[in-house]
Parts: structure tokens; C-alpha cells; sequence
């Protein structure tokens, strides 16, 4: 059964990697989409093959989710021209560098937090206040393995990532009594842009991360999520933790392949 069909959903982040691919599976699910991201050429790109694949509306905002006064404008904007979304997918995030804590950048750390943990917290602000208003809504928050376990040098992100965890747990405290559901998804290695940003555009650094081993695609985690927002009203799921077969955990590995 198809319940994602006329839905409006809001995916920040949608200019690539695993935002992207929930755009294109939820397009062709039929529902309307509402895509976020900074680079607005790339919005504008992948806004005009769904609406000429898929009949249906596509709204898209430059938003840097770091800039509170950007994503309320935004929100605004969004319910003013179409609705309060149905869903919203807080997907916009990155990990920046890869260094022991004493030696890091702390420009990489701002980068981080200002967008996986304040970046969610501005955008989830500005939306499930008009959800509950509603008394309609879901979010799905990107989370990661990152924020189960630690790994050698991934402090900051790690801490990013159990802190979504928080936040998770937390925003589904401060619905109850609402019919909102607050779900996270938390993939292991994804083969996206992601190890590219994080190693600052070095693009062989960043193949060297999935070499060996067959990682999840975009394509994999949209399932996922897909699958969530499917689900009947009743059913909320709260953390569902996703990795390739070949990763066990965040750093056992078979890349014998
Ligand atoms: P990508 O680098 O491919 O995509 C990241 C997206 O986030 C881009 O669309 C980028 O758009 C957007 N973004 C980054 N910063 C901002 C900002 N300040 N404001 C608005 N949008 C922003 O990586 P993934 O698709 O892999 O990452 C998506 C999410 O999944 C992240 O939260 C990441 O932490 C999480 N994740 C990724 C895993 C992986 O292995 N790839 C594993 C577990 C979790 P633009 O630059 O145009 O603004
Ligand atoms: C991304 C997964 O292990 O590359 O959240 O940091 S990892």
C-alpha cells in the first residue's frame, strides 16, 4: 500500500548523496517535495527531471540550514506557497576532516556542529511547531552508526552524531500526546559525496574509504527510508541502524573483496 503518494516532504540536503536519491524515490512514489540545499543549480537540475518524470510539485529554496533567519524565511515561504509538510527528512549534514582532537581544526569542528546538530535543531524549530499545530507530521532524522560507537579521529562527528541521537529520542518525548512520529536513520559506509567533503575534495582519499567492500548506495538508505514513512499512523519506528553486509561495525570491515 502506497501512503507516501500526495504527501508533501522536506528534505534538506537534497542536492546529492542520500538526500537526492529520497527526492527521486519519493517522486516516484507521487508524492510533492519541498528540496533544500545550497547549491541551487543542482536543486534546479534534479527539481526539473522529477516534475517532467513524475506529475508532481516540487518546490526548491537555497537554504543553508546553519543560517536560523534563512531556514524560518524558508519555512515561511514553504507553508505560505504550498503547505506544512508532511514529512520532513532533517538529511542536510557532512563530517569535515578526520584528525586526532588535539590536533583538529576547529573550523572543522564549527562546520559540524553548526550544521548536524544546530543546522537540525533550526530547521526542526521552524517546522514541527506547525506540525503540532496540525496535529500532523513526521520527521526522520539522519543519524549514523557514528553515533552508536567512536572511531580513531572521528570525535567531533561522532559527538554530532550521538547528539542526533539525543535529539531523536528527545523530540519524541516533547510530541507525545500528538500523533507526530520522530523516527532516525543511521547508516553505516554510504558511497556518496560525504568522504569527498569530509577529506576536503580529495577525491582519491575519499574512493580509498570504500575500496574492497560493496557499501550501501543512496539508493539503499531512501529504501529505508522510504520504508518508515510508508508505515501505518500507529507504527513509529524510533532508530533503525543500517550498514552493508560487509561492515559489522564502525570499523570491522571484510574488504577482502
Ligand atoms: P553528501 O555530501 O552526498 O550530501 C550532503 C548534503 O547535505 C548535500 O546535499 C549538501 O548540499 C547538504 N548540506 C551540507 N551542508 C549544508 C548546509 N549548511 N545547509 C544545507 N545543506 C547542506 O553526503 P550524504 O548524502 O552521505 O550525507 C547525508 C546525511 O547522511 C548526512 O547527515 C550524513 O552525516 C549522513 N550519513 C552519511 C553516511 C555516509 O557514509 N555517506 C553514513 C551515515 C550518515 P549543499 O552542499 O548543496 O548545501
Ligand atoms: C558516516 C559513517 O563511519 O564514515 O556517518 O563516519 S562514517
Amino acid at each position: 500500500m502506497n501512503r507516501i503518494k500526495g504527501k508533501l516532504i522536506l528534505i534538506t540536503g537534497a542536492s546529492s548523496g542520500i538526500g537526492e536519491a529520497c527526492a527521486r524515490r519519493f517522486a516516484a512514489e507521487g508524492a510533492d517535495l519541498a528540496l533544500w540545499a545550497r547549491r541551487r543549480d543542482r536543486l534546479e537540475a534534479l527539481a526539473g527531471r522529477l516534475r517532467a518524470r513524475h506529475a508532481i510539485n516540487v518546490w526548491l529554496d537555497t537554504v543553508d540550514v546553519r543560517d536560523r533567519a534563512a531556514v524560518e524565511r524558508a519555512a515561511g515561504d514553504l507553508v505560505a506557497t504550498a503547505r506544512v509538510p508532511d514529512v520532513l527528512v532533517n538529511n542536510a549534514g557532512l563530517a569535515s576532516g578526520l584528525s586526532k582532537l588535539q590536533e583538529g581544526d576547529p573550523d572543522d569542528w564549527d562546520r559540524m556542529i553548526d550544521t548536524n546538530l544546530k543546522g537540525l535543531l533550526n530547521v526542526s524549530r521552524a517546522i514541527l511547531p506547525r506540525m503540532v499545530t496540525e496535529r500532523r507530521g513526521h520527521v526522520v532524522n539522519l543519524g549514523s552508526t557514528a553515533g552508536h560507537q567512536t572511531y580513531p579521529m572521528g570525535n567531533v562527528y561522532n559527538a554530532t552524531k550521538y547528539g542526533v541521537r539525543a535529539l531523536t529520542e528527545g523530540m519524541n518525548l516533547d510530541v507525545a500526546g500528538t500523533p507526530i512520529r520522530v523516527s532516525a536513520v543511521d547508516p553505516g559506509f554510504v558511497e556518496t559525496e560525504f568522504s569527498e567533503v569530509r577529506f576536503h575534495g580529495d577525491k582519491e582519499r575519499a574512493a580509498a574509504v570504500y575500496q574492497g567492500f560493496k557499501p550501501l548506495t543512496a539508493d539503499d538508505v531512501a529504501d529505508a527510508i522510504a520504508y518508515i514513512v510508508n508505515l501505518p499512523e500507529h507504527v513509529n519506528i524510533l532508530d533503525l541502524v543500517i550498514m552493508p553486509t560487509a561492515q559489522r561495525n564502525v570499523y570491522v570491515v571484510d574488504r577482502s573483496q
